[in-house]
């Protein structure tokens, strides 16, 4: 964005999703990408480490870690290991992090419904101008919101309304929360715009997501 110093507002610009611009302070951020960087390096070469997942469409563009359940494809399912390897858990944080997110959320429209219990959470790093194609989260039985946190290069983030496609810039700090009647709504990333991450994330390009997420029911 060209001037950065702009404020920019919570929006719902549909009904279940609420946009909370600048959400996490700096210092959240780094300590974020920190404890992300950690995670990825402690199952680095084994089966359950970061990787781009290959889809029947090709390949994905981001890089991906999971936590507590690991997101597998070709079919796509759920696993708690993967050839013997534990899944990594969740970090403890997550769950607090995605209470104060919920709640503020809430105050802009209730239909987001109640704070998931955040039981898989997916790290996906974005090298620069890269995206993900439009989909559905659909692998959790539970019905309760999505909680994403966007770190590093700005994005557009497109979903699907009742009225058509919206699109969202996300910046360093922005939390979404897609839930209620937008849950399975489809949705995706348009690319990360190089050279537009803040400085002092801990990140020198790209952009980090993590989304937290309930599976049980
Ligand atoms: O990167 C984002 O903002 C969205 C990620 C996403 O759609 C997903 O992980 O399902």
């Amino acid at each position: 964005m060209l001037f950065d110093a702009l404020p920019r507002d919570p929006a719902n610009p549909i009904p279940g999703v609420v946009h909370l611009p600048g959400f996490l302070a700096l210092g959240e951020q780094e300590a974020l990408v920190a404890q992300a960087r950690e995670l990825a390096r402690s199952v680095q070469g084994t089966p359950v480490a970061m990787r781009r997942p290959v889809l029947k469409a090709g390949q994905m563009q981001a890089w991906m870690l999971s936590l507590g359940w690991y997101w597998a494809t070709q079919p796509y399912r759920m696993l708690t290991e993967v050839d013997g390897y534990p899944v990594p858990p969740v970090p403890e944080n997550y769950q607090a992090l995605a209470e104060r997110i919920l709640a503020a959320a809430r105050e802009i429209d209730p239909r987001v419904g109640p704070t998931p219990a955040v039981e898989t959470a997916l790290v996906n790093f974005y090298p620069p101008g890269a995206g993900m194609g439009m989909h559905v989260d659909a692998e959790e039985e539970s019905a309760n919101a999505v909680v994403s946190l966007s770190i590093g290069e700005e994005t557009v983030f497109r979903i699907e309304g009742p009225q058509g496609n919206r699109d969202l810039l996300l910046m360093s700090g922005d939390a979404l929360v897609f839930g209620g009647p937008a849950r399975r709504a489809r949705h995706g990333v348009l690319g990360a715009k190089p050279g537009t991450g803040p400085e002092g994330t801990g990140l020198k390009e790209g952009r980090i997501n993590i989304t937290m997420r309930q599976m049980r029911r």
